[in-house]
């Protein structure tokens, strides 16, 4: 079977009016990166039913390489996860009317599970492009974690899948939206190319 690469993006969803991940994954969509076509995919920003349909296109397509991407309006740079925790903990309802509190994503399962994807070495390659980039040592608590704690459990036992998350700040204007594409586009370069990461400073003190 020949190589894909599965991109996600949401929707909209309360304080996000427009949501830049679903723009980078649109103008993606069917698009190649180094010579692997990429399958597009904008999830509802709703709990359960987003992990429903990731988990139903990674059957569907089992993809070599799988990235998540989600709108952080409180962040300002281009925030690459380190690590997906198994709790759900909404502070905003969801776009179901769904807030849930304190639940584990999967009961029984992991505390956490990090990034499979050389994330300093992404991270490097967008400031040498120019961007505002960061490793982030937290997906937050609502849909974005859920879903990216969702892929890297739905994938444990297939350890040679590449599959992470990265946070996208809401663009100043049109011109940083379509710039927004060609940092993910990096991404998925770095991401495909393979070897290990990159040991360089990344981390937070708080
Ligand atoms: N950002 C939200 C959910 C959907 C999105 O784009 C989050 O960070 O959880």
């Amino acid at each position: 079977m020949s190589a894909k690469v599965l991109l996600t993006g949401f929707d909209a969803f309360e304080g996000v009016a427009v949501n830049p991940s679903r723009h980078v994954v649109e103008a993606l969509a069917g698009q190649v990166v180094s010579a692997v076509p990429i399958h597009a995919l904008v999830l509802p920003t709703v709990f359960d039913e987003s992990r429903r349909q990731l988990e139903a296109a990674l059957v569907a397509l089992r993809p070599r390489l799988v990235l998540a991407l989600g709108a952080a309006p409180s962040r300002t740079a281009i925030s690459v996860e380190r690590v997906a925790i198994n709790i759900d903990d909404a502070r905003i309802a969801d776009n179901a009317g769904r807030q849930p509190v304190d639940r584990p994503i999967v009961s029984g399962a992991p505390a956490a599970y990090f990034a499979r994807l050389p994330i300093k070495a992404i991270v490097a390659e967008l400031r040498r492009a120019n961007f505002a980039a960061e490793v982030s040592q937290s997906a937050g608590t609502f849909v974005c974690n859920h879903v990216f704690y969702a892929l890297m459990h739905a994938l444990r036992r297939r350890a040679s899948v590449r599959a992470g998350f990265v946070h996208l700040p809401l663009p100043a204007d049109a011109g940083d939206a379509a710039r927004q594409v060609d940092a993910v586009r990096i991404v998925l370069e770095v991401a495909l190319r393979g070897g290990d990461d990159l040991h360089v400073q990344g981390g937070a003190v708080d």
